[in-house]
């Protein structure tokens, strides 16, 4: 057994000096005599990166006399395409937010009941430390009693992973299952990736509730309405901003897109329509298929999906007589209870027309890789699996899945949860049903949350520890939401000093791990080393000038793009268990599912009852935003829509207050919107609204949460929330 638990460098490590904080980059786009009068005020500008989404948008920070004025984007940055959007613009003011978190604090009073003391970081960490140690003694020395709960986004919460395994907890909750775990699955099963797509070459692009120019994704939003010529065909039981710009509109049933797509498969693969050569030679299962679609004909769609026969055929064979066309994979899909099954059917329409690997369809993604630290995993004798392990079938181990994992830890089945580390996920606004999250939290002897402000789980913590803001901090390189056909790295430089008393996520993990020891007696910070700025350094070693470039520019890439072909002509391998692309997956038969997406209808709702959907609002991400002043005056308030024919049958109008009620006790307020812009048999609003903390006050019981309305269900497959499963009734009051 080693003495230490020092960690090694993968790859090389060329020293290459001083990283240097805070880089100063020169005044390349302006004017000469405009480049003296902005030097004359103290003006400088430093290269960075947007924490406001998951896009990782680059900037260049103007910073006059010490104050960030505004955030420029970095024209050279292919990804986001030159675009910074109204949320990227609102986080130049984030660090001045008087509602941020500016210093540890420690709970006094009641949970939520919002009195807390000033803390140092030591004395946070060793009260942390004591209860911690203290509930662990009683669970016979099991950490697995602490579950670690964390979201991408600050390029920390990787530290924040390696925190959890040398600590010995295999309870890890990420986002992902409240996310995309699903289409991640459905696409995995079928094409053996969940693939980038080639939006700009794709003349012809079918969305299925993914409401692209709301939920930005770069470039994908970018590149499918800059282009007018496009043909966009927009299902969605909400007139999105998406279906505004689409060529069609179709107001689709919930939960019925699997009758959609597989009624295209009838009508390509009955009339010929699909690429015969491409299916005879990539994938598996054809045969099967041709069989079992042939029962999903276009007329029984229709009354299935509630869009006219004739029009699934036109746009069947359009699809297929159109090269490049794609029905795109969407990202955070989990409607319904059959959600990989629908994921797997659009996949599938994608290959039998032969778009996999091919320009303007479906690209596998490829990264630019760095050198990562790996270090020893720390060895507990006491360890146990994680707690939800039985109830999902492929379960990834770092993601766990909400929705069971929250259930087992109320039970304390099979064995008991005492703490919640929390970093960066708001749970109790972005978990569905937010009872539940409390209920959860009143059986915990210790929450600990790292948050820049306030949100709804900060205030119902015990610790609060303060993150240095992504304007202040250094991130090391990263390429998670830039990887894709234009894979790049970019990074975070700090555009002013930390005005608080904060530290970033290396820090608080670092500082935190001195306070505990694993079974050998090495405290934890053994098994960290180096600092961020070294990490950075080394990360892009093996790539010459890669340092530089991201000081100047925020981002490196070497020019490298997603090969596109290289599957088809067998130079990489298709990433299934049969090495072809999977219209017939034998391995989903032997786990006992339907080795074809077979239809299953969606439950009747019952009368004058509606299914609640969610869906992104343009100006906020998630829960995080609707808080922040310049985004706030937009919409000071969220409000629920109705289908205006609905609504007057009911007696109900813009403005009148009413009450949802959902089937598991959720229940709300919130002023109503008429619309003709949703279908009469669901309801919408925004996130981020109806908050619990009071340390939010703009948005403290302002319009109503979905956490609240919405209802806890998941998928066993991937073992996503399902966010689209929940029925509401509506009085007005
Ligand atoms: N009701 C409802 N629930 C949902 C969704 C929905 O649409 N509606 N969407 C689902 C999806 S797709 C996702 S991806 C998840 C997202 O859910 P979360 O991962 O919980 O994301 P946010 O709601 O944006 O909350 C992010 C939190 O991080 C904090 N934060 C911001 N910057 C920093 C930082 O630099 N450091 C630290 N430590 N904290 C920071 C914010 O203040 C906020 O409290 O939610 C899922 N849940
Ligand atoms: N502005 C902004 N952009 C974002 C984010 C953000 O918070 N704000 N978040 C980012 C993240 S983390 C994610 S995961 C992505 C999410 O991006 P998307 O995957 O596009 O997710 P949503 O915006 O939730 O869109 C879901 C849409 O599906 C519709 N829908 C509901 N049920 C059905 C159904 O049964 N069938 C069909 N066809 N449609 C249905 C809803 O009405 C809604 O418009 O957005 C990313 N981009
Ligand atoms: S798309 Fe996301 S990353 Fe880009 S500017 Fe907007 S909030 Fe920032
Ligand atoms: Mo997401």
């Amino acid at each position: 057994m080693s003495i230490t638990r020092r960690k090694f460098l993968k790859g090389s490590a060329a020293g290459l000096g001083c990283l240097g904080i805070s880089s100063v980059t020169g005044f390349r786009y302006v004017s000469k005599a405009h480049a003296e009068e902005l030097a004359a005020q103290k003006v400088k500008y430093v290269a960075s990166s947007c924490a406001i989404c998951t896009n990782k948008c680059v900037f260049r920070g103007q910073v006059v006399n010490g104050v960030i004025k505004r955030l420029e984007p970095q024209p050279e940055f292919a990804k986001g395409r030159g675009m910074m959007c109204a949320r990227g613009n609102a986080g130049a003011w984030t660090p001045y937010d008087p509602d941020r978190v500016k210093y540890p604090m420690i709970r006094t009073g009641k949970r939520g009941e919002g009195k807390w003391k000033k803390a140092t970081w030591e004395e946070a960490y060793a009260y942390i430390a004591e209860k911690t140690n203290k509930v662990v003694e009683e669970e016979g020395g099991h950490r697995s009693c602490i579950g670690f709960v964390s979201s991408e986004g600050t390029y920390h919460e990787h530290y924040w992973n390696q925190f959890r395994a040398v600590f010995g907890s295999p309870n890890s909750l990420r986002h992902p299952t409240l996310c995309l775990s699903s289409v991640i699955r459905g696409f995995m099963a079928v094409i053996g990736t969940y693939p980038s797509v080639d939006v700009i070459n794709s003349p012809f692009i079918i969305l299925a509730g993914a409401d692209r120019a709301e939920s930005i994704f770069t470039p994908d939003t970018m590149d499918m309405f800059s282009d007018r010529s496009k043909k966009i065909i927009c299902l969605d039981p909400r007139f999105t901003k998406t279906a505004a710009k689409s060529t069609k509109w179709y107001p689709i049933k919930p939960g019925t897109d699997m009758a959609f797509a597989l009624a295209m498969m009838n009508v390509i693969i009955g009339e010929g329509l699909h690429d015969k050569a491409y299916v005879d030679k990539y994938a598996h299962g054809f045969e099967q298929l041709t069989k079992h679609v042939k029962q999903y004909t276009p007329e029984w769609a229709a009354q299935e999906t509630e869009i006219p026969a004739q029009d699934i055929r036109e746009i069947a064979r359009e699809f297929a007589g159109t090269p490049g066309a794609v029905f795109y994979p969407g990202r955070r899909s989990s409607w319904q209870g059959n959600d990989v099954e629908t994921r797997r059917a659009i996949a599938m329409v994608n290959v039998i027309v032969g778009n996999f690997d091919r320009k303007g369809g479906l690209i596998p993604s490829v990264a630019i890789p760095t050198a990562n630290y790996f270090y020893e995993p720390a060895w507990y004798t006491n360890s146990r699996p994680r707690l939800e392990e039985a109830d999902v079938t492929f379960l990834n181990p770092r993601d766990g899945s909400w929705i069971p994992w929250r259930d087992r830890a109320i039970k304390g089945d099979p064995y008991a949860i005492r703490g919640l580390y929390i970093y960066k996920q708001n749970v109790v606004a972005s978990l569905p049903n937010r009872n539940k999250t409390m209920e959860l939290f009143d059986k915990m002897d210790i929450i600990v949350c790292v948050d820049t402000f306030m949100s709804d789980t900060a205030w119902h913590a015990d610790v609060v520890l303060p993150e240095t803001s992504y304007l202040e901090r250094l991130d090391p390189p990263n390429g998670y939401g830039v990887n894709g056909i234009e894979p790049t790295l970019t990074i975070r430089q700090p555009l002013i000093k930390p005005m608080f008393d904060t530290r970033s996520g290396f820090e608080i993990v670092t500082g935190l791990a001195r306070y505990f020891e694993d079974e050998d007696g090495f405290t934890l910070d053994e098994y960290f080393e180096g600092d961020v700025e070294s990490h950075t350094r080394d990360a892009v070693a093996d790539y010459p000038g890669a340092l530089e470039m991201m000081k100047e520019k925020g981002f490196f890439t070497d020019g490298r793009t997603a090969p596109i072909g290289d599957y088809l002509s067998g130079k990489k391998a298709i990433n299934t268990p049969t090495k072809k692309l999977e219209l017939y997956s034998d391995d989903f038969k032997n786990r006992g599912f339907d080795p074809m997406p077979t239809y299953k209808k969606p439950a009747d709702i019952g009368a004058n009852k509606f299914r609640f959907v969610v869906g992104r609002h343009a100006i906020h991400t998630q829960s995080m935003t609707a808080a922040f002043p310049e985004l706030n005056w937009h919409m000071p308030e969220n409000t629920v829509w109705i289908n205006a024919a609905k609504a007057k049958s009911m007696g109900i109008k813009s403005g009148d207050m009413v009450q949802l009620k959902n089937r598991t006790g959720g229940d709300v307020q919130i002023k109503a919107q008429v619309t003709e812009g949703i279908r009469p048999d669901c309801v919408y609003y925004a996130n981020g609204y109806g908050s619990l903390s009071k340390g939010q006050p703009l948005v403290y019981g302002k319009g109503a949460s979905q956490a609240q309305i919405l209802e806890a269900h998941f998928e066993p497959i991937s073992g996503n929330a399902l966010m689209h499963e929940t029925i509401v009734e509506i009085r007005k009051v």
